[in-house]
């Protein structure tokens, strides 16, 4: 065992077993949405992976460890504590050997469930290539992560608080295959249209399961992104969406905000512009993606 993972008991018994196991993230319970609508979504998403047959293991750093799978409590915790850090992988050396407490972004969730054997993780919205990046070089460590570890990423697409054609260009370049689940566009969060057509389409969960299986199998290092769309009645306008997004823009350019902090400035600014419909959106879309990310962890189960 790795001397800085701890995995709960009951995701260890089912990774030995071959049952299917989803990791989940915990930047976007402890940065992502207000407390307690965060831990209710926590405990809900858990739930949604566990009628489908899987278990879930939600990610995050503790007393010097990466903790694989945490109890109600500990969800709670992360869901209400103030001091809690964004650990992405630049983060982990100084958070774990500080014994501080961190929550984990796409980035380091995935290096971890990949450490622990999970191969399917679930999340909302990854990072990716900000709009502007061309002079603020602000690119997020998810996409490198994305190119060189094995676990597959269920989200709604990327949030058009980035630059959604960068963001699918640098993907390309890492080689990284992106699937849409069910439609030809490539869907952007909020909405189910993004104005960039989905580099690869699939209809099922086994289709989705094998090619999975297949880019592990000829030694492709890296994750296979799944863009699932969020519900038709939950779905905002992106038309809609792109008001407040620039007005976040602007009041984090205004502010100076920069490095890790634009992400939830970003995050928070548009969920408090929008009075709530943004939040149900969230919420209902991490819901979604659950339900369809723990069908394929099955699928995947049964295949090896
Ligand atoms: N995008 C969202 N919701 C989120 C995040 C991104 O729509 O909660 C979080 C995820 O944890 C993601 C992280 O991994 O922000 C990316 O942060 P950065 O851009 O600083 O790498
Ligand atoms: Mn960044």
């Amino acid at each position: 065992m790795h001397p800085y993972l701890t995995i709960a008991a009951e995701v260890q018994a089912a990774l030995q077993s071959g049952q299917p196991v989803v990791a989940l993230e915990s930047t976007i319970i402890s940065h992502g949405m207000p407390y307690p609508r965060n831990v209710e979504t926590a405990l809900s998403v858990e739930k949604v992976v566990r009628d489908q047959g899987a278990i879930p293991a939600t990610i995050a750093i503790l007393d010097g460890q990466c903790r694989v799978g945490l109890s109600a409590e500990e969800l709670e915790y992360f869901g209400k504590a103030k001091d809690v850090w964004k650990v992405s992988l630049r983060d982990m050396p100084y958070v774990i050997s500080q014994q501080l407490v961190g929550a984990t972004t796409v980035a380091a969730t995935m290096r971890i469930a990949a450490m622990a054997g999970i191969r399917i993780f679930v999340t909302g919205g990854i990072g990716g290539v900000h709009r502007g990046a061309a002079s603020s070089m602000d690119i997020s460590a998810d996409l490198t992560e994305m190119g060189q570890t094995n676990v597959a990423i269920v989200s709604a697409g990327v949030k058009s608080i980035l630059d959604i054609g960068l963001t699918l260009e640098y993907l390309e370049t890492k080689g990284i295959p992106v699937v849409t689940f069910g439609q030809d566009e490539f869907p952007s969060f909020y909405s189910r249209k993004s104005g960039f057509k989905s580099p690869l389409r699939l209809d099922t969960v086994t289709d989705i399961a094998a090619m999975l299986n297949t880019k592990w199998q000829l030694g492709l290092e890296g994750t296979i992104l799944i863009a699932n769309p969020v519900p038709v009645t939950q779905e905002i306008e992106a038309s809609e969406m792109e008001e407040h997004i620039k007005a976040a823009l602007e009041a984090a350019s205004a502010q100076q905000i920069s490095g890790k902090e634009v992400t939830p400035f970003l995050l928070q600014y548009i969920a408090n512009h929008t009075k709530g419909e943004s939040l149900e959106a969230n919420i209902a879309l991490i819901r979604h993606n659950a339900l369809v990310g723990s069908q394929i962890a099955v699928a995947f189960s049964q295949l090896k």
